[in-house]
């Protein structure tokens, strides 16, 4: 495997990566030599500087550059017909994400995973299983508290935040309710040191309604979802921790990051998408979810800005993702 990019997520992929047996990382392709080599010494691969280069020696490959490298490296891997695991967002231009669309309708096949890992969380595939026999979304609630501890007192703009951030929501309101979302409308609160929660209301494809609550500045890093359907009303099983009595208090630890909350998705993830490669098919996120959620963000921005609600309009699905089996990749 060639993992392009070893930032924390690059690094934390080839980890899993190295853990399983059956796979190997050969090249870690980073522009920053000592980032580079910190992790392929970590795990026993080649440093590269240049993406590309590390992409023409491997089977498969892990794109977990910054966000804007993502397009050119998914566009190579699949000129290539390699399988690749992208971080999410798939690209930062809806154009980008368009032409990608393209480019593995061209080859013929599934080629890209997404990085939308709450598919592989276990909270996240409980309410998935337990909403199945409950019929029709009514109404599909995701809540959202980033603490942003590394953004240093830095606050993130709504692009930012959307792209960055509530593009995974939008993709569990996509996945877990089978429906596209239809019209969008974006509220936001602003405070003195800037934008600091949103708001997006969504129509869904089945007459339903989602709403993301995103805070930026939150006490404690929380990530969970409520689904009312025709038949019931499923919230998703909080992470156990131990309450602490104490002084007269009893108190609890929720945490601040947003990563080791989801290292078991991530290890997940990788497996799912290892296994799929070596058997030469594809599963998880593709394309389309990537550009779906994509057009969404799109939507999103612009209901920022107008105000008003605005309509989220996805081109026709393509044959190569109607139907839920993998494929088999030909190369
Ligand atoms: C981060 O990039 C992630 O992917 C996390 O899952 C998300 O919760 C966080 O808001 C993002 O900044």
């Amino acid at each position: 495997m060639a993992v392009l990019g070893a930032g924390g997520m690059g690094a934390c992929h080839a980890d899993h990566i190295d853990e399983l047996a059956g796979a190997e990382v050969g090249w870690v392709a980073d522009p920053d030599e000592a980032t580079g080599r910190a992790t392929a010494e970590r795990v026993g691969a080649d440093w590269l500087a240049d993406g590309h280069e590390a992409l023409a020696a491997a089977d498969a490959v892990v794109v977990a550059t910054p966000d804007r490298f993502h397009h050119e490296l998914v566009a190579a891997a699949i000129e290539q017909r390699l399988p690749v695991l992208c971080e999410k967002p798939l690209t930062v231009e809806l154009g980008d994400a368009l032409a990608l669309l393209q480019a593995e309708i061209k080859a013929g096949r599934r080629l890209v995973q997404v990085g939308f890992m709450r598919e592989y969380h276990e909270a996240h595939v409980q309410v998935r299983d337990a909403m199945a026999p409950l019929g029709e979304v009514n109404h599909l609630r995701c809540v959202h508290r980033n603490t942003n501890k590394n953004l240093d007192g830095r606050t993130r703009t709504l692009d930012e935040m959307l792209v960055q951030s509530l593009i995974h929501d939008i993709h569990t309101v996509r996945f877990l309710s089978g429906t596209e979302i239809t019209s969008v409308v974006t509220k936001t609160v602003e405070r003195e040191r800037g934008l600091r929660f949103v708001l997006l209301t969504c129509e869904l494809s089945n007459g339903g309604l989602a709403t993301i609550e995103f805070d930026d500045a939150a006490a404690g890093y929380e990530v969970w979802v409520e689904v009312d359907s025709e038949g019931g009303n499923v919230v998703a099983a909080q992470p156990l921790r131990a309450s602490v009595r104490r002084s007269g208090a009893l108190a609890s630890t929720i945490g601040d990051d947003w990563f080791s909350p989801f290292l078991d998705a991530y290890r997940a993830e990788m497996q799912a998408w290892l296994l799929a490669a070596a058997s030469g098919t594809s599963t998880g996120p593709t394309v389309w979810d990537g550009y779906a959620a994509q057009v969404v963000v799109e939507a999103a921005v612009r209901s920022g800005a107008s105000g008003a609600p605005e309509p989220v309009e996805l081109s026709a699905k393509p044959d190569l993702y109607s139907h839920p089996e993998p494929r088999e990749i030909e190369r």
